[in-house]
């Protein structure tokens, strides 16, 4: 028993957990079952967040865009993802509320976290998301749209219009 006790998820991340998601303490207690069982040092890696993503997403090339998530996640700037960090990831990208997904798509988009997200910003993303799409696929895209500049330039207008 000693030794469970140890592994068991704190009471302090569980309280803030559940303040900060819509999970209850049966979720959570689930999840960091499993964390653990993935990650028994508690902590996932940039190499083991970007093979997860390899998985998902099998016929592309997801590192850069995985490099990004990933950064967009990491608050305490360690290096790694340990178990809060997971799990509000799962929740803002998960989650059905669109100011979560904009606080998480800025966070996203600001590359160096200074604030401000810029052109360049904008479009070193759109380009690590275009290398995900498969060729195909991309060729089928619109005409305004079908390369990382074009697609940046309309969601740099979009992001101008609704917010300065
Ligand atoms: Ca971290
Ligand atoms: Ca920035």
């Amino acid at each position: 028993m000693g030794n469970r006790k140890s592994s068991a998820l704190s009471k302090e991340i569980l309280d803030d957990l559940k303040l900060n998601t819509k999970y209850t303490e049966e979720e959570l207690s689930k999840w960091y079952e499993s964390f653990k069982k993935q990650c028994p040092d508690g902590k996932i890696s940039k190499t083991d967040f970007e093979k997860i993503y390899a998985n998902f997403f099998p016929n592309s090339d997801p590192k850069a865009y995985a490099n990004h998530v990933f950064r967009s996640f990491d608050t305490n700037d360690d290096g790694t993802l340990d178990f809060r960090e997971y799990i509000i990831a799962l929740h803002m990208t998960s989650s059905g509320k669109t100011v979560l997904k904009l606080e998480w798509a800025f966070s996203l988009f600001d590359v160096d976290k200074n604030g401000e997200v810029s052109k360049a910003e904008v479009l070193e993303i759109i380009t690590a998301i275009f290398k995900m799409i498969p060729l195909e696929e991309q060729k089928q895209l619109s005409d305004d749209e079908n390369t990382p500049q074009k697609r940046a330039d309309k969601l740099w207008k979009y992001f101008n219009k609704k917010e300065n």
